[in-house]
């Protein structure tokens, strides 16, 4: 809600007091701003959808939340270690990826959030379409600064996927899959994608935004994703509360994250060699300038997926989009 990226201190209160009545003194005296002021955030509160019940001479209760992915929404589900120590949220934006790109460049903090509620241009790899439409899905990207070599990046890439899987498979019961080197999958249709990009000299990385585009509530798709895009909802026929994927997959990434930075990749290697729909499958992929046909072997510590020809020569590639051949 704060244009800073800092966390409304009276909503935070109210959601800790769900359900109680808290006099208007107490709030006043508590932010040391009148009860005048204290009444027009409340209203300005019931503006964005809390339901606040008002009983004169007893005070305020914060009955309901709206279905919104507000910072302080997200902090209330903490504690988080390091991400969401500022939160940008946006009711709709071009891109979150490149709102958290300006962020970076003028200095914001490792684990800061951009949020939208919606995304008019978001992007996939190579500049194509993020279809994002308004309070449906996740759209967010993180400010990172990792101690990695620039060549490591793509581990982030795969850290997050496996953070992603994990709290969909717990939060939805689904058996969600990894497809290298972006994609989740439930029944073979995309139900998320990552974008990585980073900032880097030679030899450091300045910053890396990863952004993950994750389809919850959305009952249809345009023409042209209808057949390959699923949604949370469609695939397991129920409502999801965006909110509780959410804060899964911000806690399941914080711990991968830290077995990043502790150099345990082998690990997040482990959990995504278990989840990839890939690996000991025959697969085509298409790359910028080429194209190779065989079966996918591993991942190495680059990210890479090794591909063993019809020739028998194992062939490393970086990147590309793969299709599944049987
Ligand atoms: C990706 O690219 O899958 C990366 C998507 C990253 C989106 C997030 S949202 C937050 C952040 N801000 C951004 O602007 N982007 C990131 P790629 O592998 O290139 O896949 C793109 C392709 O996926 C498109 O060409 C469509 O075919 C398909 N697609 C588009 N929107 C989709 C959706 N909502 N669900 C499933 N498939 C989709």
């Amino acid at each position: 809600m704060a244009k800073d990226g800092s966390v409304n201190e009276l909503l935070l209160f109210l959601l800790s007091k769900k359900g109680i009545y808290v006099s208007g003194e107490e709030l006043s005296e508590k932010f040391g701003v009148s009860r005048t002021a204290i009444w027009k955030q409340i209203n300005r509160l019931r503006e964005l959808g809390y339901e606040i019940d008002s009983v004169p001479r007893v005070g305020y209760c914060l009955k309901k939340s709206p279905d919104l992915l507000l910072p302080e929404e997200i902090v209330q589900n903490g504690p988080f270690e390091f991400l969401a120590s500022k939160i940008y949220h946006y009711t709709s934006i071009g891109s979150t990826n490149d709102e958290a790109k300006k962020l970076a460049q003028m200095g914001a903090p490792h684990g800061t959030l951009v949020i939208a509620e919606e995304q008019t241009g978001g992007r996939g790899r190579l500049g194509r379409k993020w279809v994002s439409p308004p309070g449906q899905g996740i759209w967010l990207s993180i400010i990172l600064r990792p101690s990695l070599e620039p060549s490591e990046a793509p581990r982030i890439t795969m850290a997050c996927a496996v953070a992603a899987a994990k709290a969909i498979r717990q939060e939805v019961g689904v058996n969600c899959l990894i497809k290298w080197p972006n994609d989740l999958l439930i029944d073979g249709k995309k139900v998320a994608g990552i974008l990585t990009e980073m900032s880097a000299d030679m030899d450091k990385i300045h910053y890396v935004v990863t952004g993950i585009g994750m389809n919850v509530n959305n009952a249809e798709f345009p023409p042209d994703i209808e057949k390959t895009a699923t949604s949370l909802k469609l695939a397991s026929g129920e409502e999801v509360e965006r909110l509780k994927i959410l804060t899964q997959f911000l806690s399941q990434f914080e711990e991968i994250y830290r077995s990043l930075e502790g150099g345990k990749f082998e690990a997040i290697l482990g959990e995504w060699r278990q989840l990839s729909c890939n690996l000991g499958k025959r697969v085509r992929i298409i790359g910028r300038n080429f194209e190779l046909e065989g079966t996918a072997l591993d991942v190495d510590g680059d990210g890479a997926l090794l591909i063993k020809t019809d020739e028998g020569q194992v062939e490393r590639v970086l990147s590309g989009d793969v299709s599944l051949r049987e």
